[in-house]
């Protein structure tokens, strides 16, 4: 007997502490399938948080994933732009198969196939809850979209159970919301008119009534106003349905929460698209000239602010043990990008690209190079990374994550390397920057010969554009000062034929 209770005890104790976990780790055990929630915020730069390596800003809350995650130092976007990014994120296809992934006014039709494998479907076909809540930019409809009656196609058509979102860009009309399909918040007597090339006769624009301005327009961004901001693209009609800019951010965040509470009983794909840095950049009053850096610096504190508070949420529903959460970012950093708002006089010493050459809408690295981190409590140890990893890949291996099968598309798998299991990415990726391409491959960097302006100057931005042959070690040479081209034959042609390759002549 005494034999009996000595074999019979750990059993006993081992029964009894596993049951005690699983209660108090609460929905999580519950669930077999672990939650996923892509972080994704716009324009941040490879060197805009406190964990990248940026000291005149603090990002505790995004460094709280960073430092207890992986914080990968070759994680990229796929393209320099965000429709072409968010659209390799979505279908893990290159964007540059698309002809039409390009940056899209708040009028073009949905550039995701209804019929097109997609992440969130795939999740979905796997017993998955989806939403889409934050920044859309993919298009809508078919062509003309009536705003006043269910807008559709959209991301209810390509995966998503529901969604809430913005068309297109806080600078772009229509400046509401839409609710799976329906404006939020519309008055039928107050249809919702939008037009790309003309103004609605007797509606104040950015350029004829400077007065009526409280953010003044640099380029672009110079037709209807609404809130005191010139945006791009005419709107007429949707007073009620108009949505409050320094608002955005606790909107959306009060969403994920209130998301995350009602579906924790069922496993959940949840996508939260959040609009900072892009201009226009209107923190909340809360955040004002917190940083120092005016509204740029103050919406990168308020979206660091809004993800603290997105994990306060998910700790108290008892979600961080069962969740992989994915923080990134759909293109390099721009200062200015169209407004006068201090981005550049108060910027300090501040390097939204860190060590980076380049930015948004570049080929070099800060184009596309940024901010790529993975955090599952419990599960993923903290470390640094440096596996070359694209945020297409997300499909693929959350694919191999939840024993989905994967329709074949670019992506890959490289779930070790974001469970932090691995240093082994994918060998190579093809970059994208407004249509134009490059390899990387493994350390190196090749850009081909590409005309237009070396610099842009509106943006004040390196394109990468060269007549010549561009080569770079990124391992030797981060900030691409040395072109190799002339000195490294072989390893050019190796690079462009391995270009030619995958991209075709
Ligand atoms: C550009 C806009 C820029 C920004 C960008 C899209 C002008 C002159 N510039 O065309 O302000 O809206 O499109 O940014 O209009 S993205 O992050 O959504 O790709
Ligand atoms: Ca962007």
């Amino acid at each position: 007997m005494k034999k009996m209770i000595k074999f019979l005890l750990p059993v006993f104790v081992t029964a009894c502490l596993t049951a005690c976990q699983a209660k108090s780790k609460g929905n999580a055990e519950v669930n077999e399938k672990p939650n996923v929630v892509i972080i994704y915020l716009d324009d941040l730069g490879y060197g805009d948080l406190s964990s990248y390596g940026a000291t005149e800003i603090a990002t505790p809350n995004i460094d709280n994933l960073a430092n207890n995650g992986v914080r990968f130092t070759n994680g990229y976007a796929s393209s320099a732009t965000c429709t072409p990014s968010r659209y390799a994120l979505l279908t893990g296809t290159y964007p540059w198969r698309n002809k039409d992934a390009k940056i899209l006014p708040g009028t073009a039709p949905l550039l995701i196939g209804t019929d097109q494998p997609t992440l969130p479907k795939m999740m979905k076909a796997n017993g998955y809850q989806t939403a889409v809540i934050g920044k859309w930019h993919l298009g809508l409809g078919t062509g003309v979209v009536n705003w006043n009656e269910r807008v559709t196609p959209g991301p209810n058509e390509v995966g998503f159970d529901e969604s809430y979102i913005m068309a297109a860009t806080q600078d772009r009309v229509p400046t509401v919301y839409i609710d799976n399909g329906h404006v939020a918040g519309l008055d039928p007597n107050d249809p919702i008119e939008i037009d790309y090339d003309h103004n609605f006769e007797g509606q104040p624009t950015g350029k004829e009534n400077p007065e009526l301005l409280s953010m003044k327009w640099h380029h672009g961004h110079n037709s209807s106003i609404v809130n005191g901001i010139p945006r791009i693209g005419f709107m007429k009609g949707g007073e009620s349905a108009k949505w409050s800019d320094i608002d955005m951010a606790d909107h959306f965040l009060e969403k994920v929460k209130d998301y995350v509470k009602t579906h924790k009983d069922k496993p959940f794909f949840l996508y939260y698209a959040m609009q900072q840095p892009h201009v226009p950049r209107t923190p909340h009053p809360r955040f004002v000239g917190k940083s120092g850096m005016g509204p740029r610096g103050d919406v990168i504190l308020e979206a660091d602010w809004c993800i603290g508070e997105f994990m306060k949420t998910m700790k108290e529903e008892g979600l961080l043990d069962n969740t992989l959460i994915v923080f990134s970012s759909d293109n390099g950093p721009v200062l200015n990008d169209g407004y006068y708002d201090d981005a550049v006089e108060k910027l300090g010493k501040h390097k939204p690209t860190g060590a980076l050459r380049g930015g948004k809408y570049s080929l070099f690295e800060a184009g596309t190079r940024v901010p790529f981190i993975t955090y599952w409590k419990g599960k993923i140890q903290s470390q640094e990374s440096d596996a070359l990893v694209c945020q297409m890949d997300l499909m693929k291996s959350i694919a191999s994550l939840i024993g989905a099968e994967a329709p074949k598309t670019d992506s890959e798998n490289v779930l070790p390397a974001l469970m932090g299991e691995s240093n082994t990415g994918r060998e190579s990726l093809i970059i994208e920057a407004t249509s134009r391409t490059a390899l990387r491959k493994g350390d190196w960097l090749m850009i081909p010969p590409y005309n237009g302006p070396a610099v842009s100057k509106q943006v004040n931005i390196e394109l990468g554009n060269s007549k010549e042959f561009q080569l770079y070690n990124l391992k030797e040479d981060i900030a691409q000062q040395k072109n190799l081209a002339a000195s490294n034959p072989a390893k050019l042609k190796e690079m462009y034929d391995d270009f030619i390759a995958v991209r075709g002549e």
